[in-house]
């Protein structure tokens, strides 16, 4: 429907979710748009600064490293302010924990209006930053739990991924796309720079049973397990009837692709990553998340991602996400030990 029977109807992403809330959760307050708004806001100043990082002095490193041991990018440090500083402002935000920083923010005393922990991972891909390809944001919303006291403050973070309330992404890209679902269906946002909002442009996107795409570092194959070996000599023959390898290198972009095309997405333990590169609370998590809801599975090799407990704030997983029958047929040739 359309309000003259002509044009497109606008829907922005905080109508969305007002909408939505009022339709399945009556008495929500509220309150956790605003929280949303704040990451929509984020994620609007970080475009804009990508978009002229060539203009201004923000392209390359900092010269320091991060808690991963990787080089920290000067829009790093501006994504994780930018979003700290947003999130800062909203009195439900009690606990904020990013991929960059060594220690979780401690926002607010813990008291019953900030009962929401966000996790994100401020820019991911950033190793892409200076060569102008698709970058992102990544974001998980949990809820403190009611039944641990509130100053313990890891067992409230180190929750599964079953756990969280919401997650989502935003790619940087030929368009800034905002993808998210609170556990009901995903939605997806398109920014529109003349009025600075993100537009509803899919709604309860569904990822594909199947698709002929894979995408994997497959550079490191000699360190592969030897399942994962079988899979990729699999997909190379004629027998598969044939794949096309598609790998970006900035997770946000293959997931986006994956998620509206089909195909899977891996990586696999390696004899120099042996717990995998990607990290569960940041990047599996909140993808496995939006994964789950569009019909699509992700597993570590072993267990479904969701429910994998977390043990410490910065652990790493191997992952396999994408189409059902695509990841099956992974699994097929490799199940972790
Ligand atoms: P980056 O190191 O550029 O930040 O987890 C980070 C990540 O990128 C993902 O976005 C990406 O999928 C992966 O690492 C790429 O790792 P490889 O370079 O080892 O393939």
């Amino acid at each position: 429907m359309t309000a003259t029977g002509r044009e497109p109807s606008i829907q922005t992403v905080q109508q969305h979710i007002l909408e939505r809330q009022r339709a399945h959760h009556p008495a929500a307050t509220g309150e956790f748009s605003w929280l949303l708004s704040a990451v929509t806001l984020a994620t609007k100043i970080v475009a804009d600064h990508v978009r002229r990082a060539g203009l201004i002095d923000i392209l390359g490193a900092t010269g320091a490293t991060n808690v991963q041991g990787e080089a920290v990018q000067k829009l790093d440090v501006i994504a994780n302010e930018t979003i700290a500083r947003c999130l800062g402002y909203r009195e439900s935000v009690g606990i904020m924990v990013s991929e960059e920083d060594d220690e979780p923010r401690i926002l607010k005393e813990p008291d019953a209006h900030a009962r929401y922990i966000i996790l994100f991972d401020p820019l991911d891909g950033s190793s892409n930053i200076d060569v102008n390809v698709s970058i992102g944001t990544i974001f998980s919303i949990l809820q403190r739990r009611e039944d641990v006291d509130a100053d313990r403050v890891m067992d409230h973070i180190l929750q599964p991924g079953n756990r969280q309330v919401a997650a989502g992404y935003v790619i940087y890209s030929s368009s800034t796309v905002m993808a998210y679902t609170t556990g009901d269906g995903v939605h997806m946002f398109t920014l529109d720079p003349s009025i600075g909002a993100f537009r509803l442009t899919r709604e309860e996107v569904r990822m594909p049973d199947s698709g002929r795409i894979y995408s994997v570092n497959e550079a490191y194959s000699p360190q592969f397990p030897d399942g994962i070996r079988r899979y990729l000599d699999w997909v190379k023959s004629e027998e598969s009837g044939g794949y096309a390898l598609r790998y970006i290198g900035s997770l946000v972009a293959d997931f986006h692709r994956t998620l509206i095309k089909g195909g899977v997405f891996l990586y696999p333990p390696t004899i120099k990553a042996p717990r995998g590169k990607l990290r569960l609370l940041y990047e599996a998590n909140p993808l496995a998340f939006i994964a789950e809801q569009a019909g699509g599975v992700a597993t570590d090799g072993r267990e479904r991602i969701l429910d994998k407990i977390p043990t410490a704030l910065h652990e790493r997983t191997p992952l396999v996400i994408g189409s059902k029958d695509e990841v099956d047929r992974v699994l097929s040739f490799w199940t972790a030990d």
